[in-house]
């Protein structure tokens, strides 16, 4: 019992680095000493001192119980193995939550840690953790970013009106939270014809967040935006650099990008091949892996989710709902692209919160 209690305690504290962190993991540790909490530590953002190294340095006590939300690292990175500290502070017990997946670590942690004399237990809250980590983990296990489909539709989940007019759709409550949900993710993704239409600057409003970096990925497989067309999304690069992707069946002329006026040697502009759904969605998430972008959220329009929706690549949906009815034949519906998916799909779990105006459901598969 009070092992849950401090396990919990750390996977908490792991959710202070959030939106900080990736591509590495929200990690939380606790030392405590009869039954009393010690210290604390959390890992703060990517390349800062790892949470149990922080938590351990505060203190001069031997013989403690740390509590960490992942299998401490036994390399060294960006910072020196995490097994040495504890080995030096002489701690007595240490409680996982989540064997670390990471090829470096992978159980070699755990294994320097009871050679050493000290007891070891893993694999409580393990579910919980991993939900909390699902980019980490999702990047480890299938080499590919997380990647989640957002969408604002009406209670009969079309996304415009006749007029093809939906920016009155969310109110402004569901639409500042779907504005924040950015943070949570190293990139947003959007296609070129929302980039024309609504001139976006997809960036994150409050400013709480002013120090978070986030990428802008525009697919634009006819590289039609031009850099002299003054949209927002060639503004504010340092913060929110853009990248794009063409089909490489366009010649590369037309040059998008921020930094050369040479679309080819360009590090924001991508050529990749054509699937039968648009750009090759494979071949784009691989490119971005390699960038160390390790979560994606989708931000549509509806054919870009419908063309992942196709090649099932995906991990979460989110949908803000209207409490609405737009009805009529003319409306745009978000599920109504490509062919029928050969199954339905189903979440392995699911959250619905309730507002004034709207519903904002949460499903990860
Ligand atoms: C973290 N924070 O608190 C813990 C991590 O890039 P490095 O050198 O910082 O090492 C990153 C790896 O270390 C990470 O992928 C994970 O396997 C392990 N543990 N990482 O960023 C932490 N405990
Ligand atoms: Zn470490």
């Amino acid at each position: 019992m009070e092992d849950l209690k401090y396990l919990k305690l750390a996977i908490k504290l792991s959710r202070k680095g959030l939106g900080f962190t990736e591509p590495n993991p929200m990690v939380g540790a606790v030392v405590v000493k009869n039954g009393k909490i010690l210290s604390t530590g959390y890992h703060k953002k990517f390349g800062d001192i790892h949470a149990e190294r922080m938590a351990l340095d505060k203190i001069d006590e031997t013989g403690t119980t740390l509590y960490i939300s992942l299998e401490p690292c036994c390399h060294f990175g960006k910072t020196p193995p995490c097994t040495d500290i504890i080995i030096k502070k002489k701690v007595k017990k240490v409680v996982i939550a989540s064997p670390d997946p990471n090829p470096i670590v992978e159980g070699k942690g755990i294994k320097i840690l009871k050679a050493n004399g000290i007891e070891v237990l893993y694999g409580q809250l393990d579910d919980l953790n991993r939900d909390y980590n699902s980019h980490y983990f999702t990047n480890i296990e299938k080499k590919r970013p997380y990647v989640c489909l957002r969408a604002g539709v009406s209670i009969d989940g079309k996304l415009t009106d006749k007029n093809r007019d939906s920016k009155w759709m969310t109110n402004k409550q569901l639409r500042d939270i779907s504005n924040e949900l950015r943070s949570e993710f190293s990139a947003i993704m959007t296609g070129s014809k929302t980039v024309i239409e609504d001139n976006p600057k997809l960036t994150i409003k409050n400013d709480k967040w002013k120090d978070k970096k986030l990428a802008r990925i525009i697919l634009d497989s006819k590289n039609s935006l031009k850099k002299e067309t003054n949209l927002n999304i060639f503004n504010e690069q340092e913060q929110y650099p853009t990248y794009f992707f063409t089909s490489n069946l366009i010649p590369e002329v037309a040059p998008n990008d921020i930094s050369s006026s040479n679309a080819k040697n360009s590090p924001y502009h991508f050529y990749v091949n054509n699937s039968s759904y648009g750009l090759n969605l494979n071949e784009i998430l691989e490119v971005l892996y390699e960038k160390n972008i390790s979560s994606i959220l989708v931000e549509g329009g509806g054919k870009l989710i419908n063309s992942f929706l196709q090649e099932k690549l995906f991990d979460e949906v989110i949908l803000f709902t209207d409490k609405k009815i737009i009805g009529g034949k003319e409306s745009v519906e978000l599920f109504n692209y490509g062919t029928e998916i050969s199954q339905p799909v189903n979440f392995s779990s699911t959250n619905i919160i309730e507002f004034d105006s709207g519903y904002i459901f949460r499903g990860k598969k």
